[in-house]
């Protein structure tokens, strides 16, 4: 009966209302602490004599909730085959595949089981189509801050120093080897894992092949961007001889420790294991291929990567700031260094805004060099302050930080 009406409803609403009615009820909603008390003191006293209070026991027992429970599985089961989409349906996708089998030889009936049982990934879909994200509200106390603050916020929450220090201690035969190959300093290495996956805690719960499907397919402004990104991950996952449907990512597509994105995979992942896979859900080929990108961008061993500077005034408002306007240190006038800095190439202004002021920094080739790996000045300096903080943390804990 529960059944018949949920399908009924299911057919008229759709699959989403359903799970998000159910979803409490199947996952443990029902099971909170006050009902879970009820049932444990229904089932420890005397069922009541009369049979109304048979009746209301049987339906307050724990039996009836599991039956209940049962049930709703059984129908989340039968509608999650209709919870994806069949993007074959899509003549663009026929399109692909055909492509796919002509060019690289992949089989076709492989790809169309493959399409024809998608998820569209909304939250994905919704970076580049802004009318489907969630309007935002501004909290009651909602503070106003500098652009800096907020992201600092972000990136230095959750022991990310210390869960460093741990990872770079713990990984140092592998810094060390990639220090040694690539020249790359062990703490650049560790600080990009840190903000890419939090050190491999967090590498992403999304279906890569989903998300790149929805993003290849779905109307928007980098379509053609992600097939080509869809396209080096099917051949990435035919090389390596994974099955796509079980590679997990960002909800924008990017894999393993280091997020990259699969069109980075070939050029720049390297089997640092030597196991014969490039893998960089592995922490020793992740390690490698992170120093191997940098050095890929020209990375220089030894040189250092920013440094504060003072100038006149609380707000910056001179040179064009960011890694894509370059300077000799001569031409800025009242710009000095906060400390002793040995660096002489040309440098840029990095511009930091705090809620009161602006920070300035400078950046030097390696500082752009970072650049490389995720477009932004913010990001940069955020990897090159993380490293800074475990480094001078592991030569606290450790004595001398290794090379
Ligand atoms: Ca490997």
């Amino acid at each position: 009966m529960v059944a018949l009406t949920l399908y009924s409803f299911y057919l008229k609403f759709g699959t989403e209302v359903i799970f998000m009615l159910m979803f409490p009820i199947i996952f443990g909603g029902v099971d909170s602490p006050e009902v879970a008390e009820v049932a444990a003191e229904e089932e420890a006293g005397d069922p009541p004599s009369i049979n109304l209070g048979v009746l209301q026991w049987f339906l307050k027992s724990r039996i009836f909730m599991k039956i209940i429970k049962l049930l709703l599985l059984f129908i989340l089961l039968l509608s999650t085959p209709l919870l994806a989409k069949d993007y074959t349906k899509k003549k663009e996708v026929r399109g692909f595949i055909d492509s796919m089998v002509k060019h690289y030889h992949f089989d076709r009936s492989e790809l169309k089981r493959l399409f024809s049982s998608v998820t569209y990934q909304k939250r994905a879909h919704a970076i580049y189509v802004p009318s489907l994200r969630p309007k935002w509200v501004r909290p009651k106390n909602y503070k106003r801050q500098g652009s800096w603050d907020r992201y600092e916020g972000i990136f230095f929450k959750k022991g990310k120093v210390s869960k460093g220090i741990a990872y770079m201690h713990k990984h140092r035969a592998d810094l060390s080897r990639a220090y040694k190959k690539y020249g790359v300093e062990p703490e650049y290495i560790t600080a990009i894992i840190g903000i890419e996956s939090h050190y491999g805690y967090n590498r992403g719960k999304y279906l890569v092949f989903d998300t790149l499907t929805t993003l290849a397919f779905e109307p928007n402004r980098r379509q053609k961007f992600f097939r080509s990104e869809l396209k080096e991950f099917l051949l990435m996952t035919k090389r390596e001889g994974v099955n796509p449907k079980n590679v997990k990512g960002s909800y924008a597509g990017a894999i393993g420790l280091g997020q990259f994105m699969p069109s980075n995979y070939k050029t720049f992942v390297v089997d640092f294991n030597k196991d014969g896979y490039k893998q960089m859900n592995n922490h020793t080929d992740a390690i490698g291929s992170v120093a191997h990108y940098l050095k890929r961008h020209h990375w220089r061993k030894h040189q250092p990567v920013a440094t504060r500077v003072s100038y006149p005034g609380t707000r910056y408002n001179g040179h064009k700031t960011g890694y894509k306007y370059k300077y000799k240190r001569r031409s800025l006038k009242n710009i000095v260094p906060i400390e002793p800095f040995a660096y002489n190439g040309k440098v840029r202004l990095i511009k930091l805004k705090r809620t009161n002021y602006d920070e300035l920094w400078y950046g030097t080739h390696n500082f752009y060099v970072i650049t490389r790996y995720n477009h932004s000045s913010y990001y940069a300096m955020i990897v090159h302050q993380l490293a800074q903080k475990i480094k001078a943390g592991y030569k606290k804990k450790y004595g001398e930080v290794f090379r």
